[in-house]
């Protein structure tokens, strides 16, 4: 175990550069390939190899011959990390700073910038194959018509298979799509399970796609996005995997948080001197403890299913033998989610369908469905066990403060608990380093520049005749070595959160009229002890800082109203904006 000080690369020198010796690791015969494989609504603690319970051998595996980030950062939500993810850039650059909603500013128009690449544009022109499976959602335009101009073939990809909205049933899930074409799950002659359940459609289908790829075209490494909407609500999972979880969760939150806190300070993911941020939710107060017992227990078992389907794609990449050569990089795309859907109301399932029943092969399009197809209603509330179909419901804002320990705060949200989230590193031709910790402070947007990086690429400054912002991210490459990479500062914004990490310095702010905080995330991760009232100058030195950064990267102006107090997006947050905008101009489709 790593026991190196937290942080102490982070402050770099200003100019201090470290380049990439060419003959650091001996260059692979071939390209090697590149799986970025990004899990939905997962917090920092959900995988075993940084301290859950849940049972994830395939990830622990991956880690345990691997390197692991403990400074990882998202940008807090769904649709601005893909964007980041794929072009490289900040979500606003990718005009994905919000949802998938025109709010007519540069930076807010739901919809992937052609102004940016995708990974797959660019590994493309440097000779690679290049898929994407699971959740797509950069794009407004989700109907089975299109436009199709941002659909993943548009966008660099070879073959795609997948949702392009961001949440639905595991059961049947709304706009699946097989490369340009809409299918129902249920009239798809290609992939016939047993019981279709979609985090195994994603699984398999990057199996096959890559069992495809090694058969049309071996001389050819490929890039492969591995998109899984686990573990997003609703809290779907098969009994066989639930049952893995019976009973552990019933003592509650805190002993799982306790026992998570514990875990991470042992394998030095994190400083033992951090303070375990508040509890959230007191469990002698649960009216209905097996219900909410039982939303954990659907939570871990959702987990334990991605991780059985990594396990069958690393095992098919070991059959190819292709692991040695393959870039693996596990990450979540946010932190823990505190929304209430479905959470309220007290619905019973009848005994009989009571409506219409829908075709098998009719396209479906709902995030969240009304019915299944045999015509039975979905159910919601703490009268209904979740897991099967007809339920809709989300895990609640106790169980994503478990999934987020040692953090405060959730999804949407720029504290650590909203942004900092697992990467594992895993190349067994190309990193030395076995089990080991990486502490450097990195973010979504330098996966791009170390894809660019390992194949060889070149990221354009035009492209199908656009001109495309230059790259924000670094290449990952020095720091899989353990060597630093020269950074200034990351930065973040969504729904009026704001942060700006330099160093061990971390200024940030909850809602669009928040105060700033600011923490020494070397002393205090779990930002304990806000510092602003302290260190007036630094606070104001870092505030213009991140204002620069959000007038350069388009996140102001501000779709945003001060006042709002809660960010859109939020339940209360919508409500409020909701109001306030009707009486506006109608900014939304
Ligand atoms: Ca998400």
């Amino acid at each position: 175990m790593e026991r190196r000080s937290f942080l102490k690369t982070a402050g770099l020198a200003a100019g201090a550069v470290w380049t990439f010796p060419a003959s650091f690791h001996a260059a692979p015969a071939q390209k090697p390939n590149i799986i970025i494989i990004m899990s939905d609504d997962m917090g920092f603690s959900d995988i075993g190899c940084y301290g859950s319970e849940i049972q994830t051998p395939a990830l622990d595996s991956l880690a345990a011959n691997g390197v692991r980030f403990t400074q990882f950062y998202n940008t807090a939500r769904c649709c601005p990390t893909r964007a980041s993810l794929l072009t490289g850039l900040y979500p606003h650059q990718a005009a994905v700073g919000h949802m998938m909603e025109d709010r007519n500013l540069d930076g807010y128009q739901g919809d992937l910038s052609r102004n940016a690449v995708t990974i797959a544009e660019v590994l493309k022109s440097a000779g690679y194959g290049t898929y994407a499976v699971g959740k797509w959602h950069v794009t407004r335009f989700a109907g089975p018509e299109g436009p199709k101009h941002n659909w993943p073939l548009q966008r660099g990809f070879d073959r795609y298979y997948g949702t392009i909205t961001g949440a639905g049933s595991f059961y049947d899930p709304g706009t699946l799509t097989r490369d340009n074409t809409m299918i129902s799950p249920f009239a798809d002659p290609e992939y016939k399970p047993k019981v279709f359940y979609y985090t195994d459609a994603i699984s398999d289908h990057a199996v096959r796609l890559i069992q495809e790829h090694r058969e049309r075209t071996p001389d050819k490494p490929f890039f492969m996005y591995v998109s899984y909407t686990t573990a997003h609500w609703p809290m779907h999972a098969l009994e066989e995997d639930i049952a893995k979880y019976k009973g552990k969760y019933d003592g509650g939150y805190e002993p799982i948080r306790r026992a998570r806190f514990e875990r991470l300070k042992q394998m030095g993911l994190i400083d033992p001197k951090w303070e375990l941020s508040p509890q959230a939710g007191n469990w002698d107060e649960v009216l209905n403890k097996p219900w909410e017992a039982r939303c954990m227990e659907v939570y871990a078992a959702m987990i334990d299913r991605m991780d059985q389907g990594i396990g069958r794609i690393v095992a098919e990449l070991k059959r190819l033998n292709q692991l040695d050569n393959t870039l693996i990089l596990f990450l979540e795309d946010n932190g823990g989610c505190a929304e209430n859907t479905g959470r309220n109301g007290n619905m019973t399932r009848p005994a009989q369908p009571t409506l219409p029943p829908i075709p098998l092969d009719a396209i479906r399009l709902e995030v969240i469905p009304k019915q299944t197809r045999e015509g039975f209603p979905i159910i919601q509330g703490q009268g209904v066990m979740p897991g099967p179909p007809d339920t809709y419901i989300a895990y609640g804002q106790g169980w994503a403060n478990v999934s987020n320990t040692p953090f405060r705060e959730y999804k949407h949200f720029v504290h650590e608990g909203g942004i900092a989230t697992p990467l594992i590193a895993h190349w067994p031709a190309g990193i030395r380093r076995k089990g080991e910790l990486e502490h450097q402070p990195s973010h979504v947007i330098d996966l791009m520049a170390t894809c660019v990086d390992v194949a060889g690429a070149k990221y354009p400054a035009e492209f199908a005749g656009n001109k495309i912002t230059p790259l924000e991210g670094r290449s990952l490459l020095p720091a899989f070595h353990g060597k630093p990479v020269e950074r200034e500062a990351i930065f973040w914004e969504h729904e009026g959160n704001r942060a700006i990490r330099m160093g061990r310095w971390k200024l940030v702010a909850k809602n669009p009229g928040g105060p700033w905080e600011l923490y020494d995330v070397e002393n205090d991760r779990t930002e304990m002890h806000d510092l602003a009232a302290k260190e007036p100058e630094r606070l104001k030195a870092m505030v213009a800082q991140w204002e620069a950064y959000a007038r350069r990267t388009k996140a102001l102006p501000w779709p945003w109203k001060p006042e709002y107090g809660q960010p859109a997006g939020t339940a209360a947050g919508e409500k409020k904006a909701g109001k306030k905008a009707a009486g506006k101009k109608k900014t939304t489709k």
